[in-house]
């Protein structure tokens, strides 16, 4: 059974700004689940937020330092690659922009790596000038584990897999490296606004 209700496929919807949906997207009320693997529940004692790789020192926050950093409230739109887009969804984290405050890198790329194993591969470009941010917070509430929590990358304008779940740090390097859905032929940036779903697209 799909994990979205059933029914809203490819029905045109009266309440919806056409604008806001991606090509081939379809929107649902409800927030499916998409898990590659088992949900990890890795205990705030044992959590931290790390920033290494091509940088000139690598930082770490324990939970309650990053809980402490500067955050933004704010809402945006989402866009699965199997096509469900869910419309004006409420977040609380720390921007990518303040998280790299102060550090020099030189590098091009992110690999964004999470608990359980799970990567992804960003431009560098695409986590900063306030497009990309770690959350904690879904619709005023602590982020449930099943959708990420305690903590998750959040970068709206890209299909949702390079939003990554359980994140627990983001290495910068000066190549690019394919994650673990772009090594499987998902697209290597996946704009949901040019349709770049796989790796042809
Ligand atoms: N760690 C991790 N992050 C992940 C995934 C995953 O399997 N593991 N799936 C990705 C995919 S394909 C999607 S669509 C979204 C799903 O997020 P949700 O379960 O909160 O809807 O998480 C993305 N981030
Ligand atoms: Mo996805």
């Amino acid at each position: 059974m799909p994990p979205f209700s059933r029914g809203f496929r490819g029905r045109p919807r009266r309440d919806v700004d056409p604008a806001r949906i991606p090509p081939g997207q379809y929107v649902v009320d409800d927030f499916p689940v998409l898990s590659a693997g088992p949900t990890p529940r890795t205990a705030l004692d044992e959590w931290s937020f790390t920033i290494d790789g091509a940088v000139d020192r690598p930082v770490s926050w324990p939970w309650e330092e990053f809980l402490a950093l500067p955050s933004e409230t704010f809402t945006v739109d989402i866009h699965c690659v199997t096509k469900w887009s869910k419309l004006g969804t409420s977040w609380t984290g720390v921007s990518v922009d303040t998280l790299l405050e102060g550090l020099d890198t030189e590098a091009s790329h992110v690999t964004a790596w999470s608990d359980g194993g799970y990567t992804t591969n960003l431009p560098l470009a695409d986590l900063t000038s306030g497009r990309a941010w770690v959350v904690y917070s879904f619709a005023d509430q602590p982020l449930e584990a099943e959708h990420g929590g305690p903590a998750r990358l959040l970068v709206p304008h890209l299909y949702f897999w390079k939003s990554a779940k359980w994140v627990r740090g983001l290495t910068l390097t000066a190549q690019d490296e394919p994650g673990f859905w772009e090594s499987a032929g998902y697209h290597n940036r996946g704009d949901p606004w040019k349709e770049q779903r796989y790796w042809n697209d």
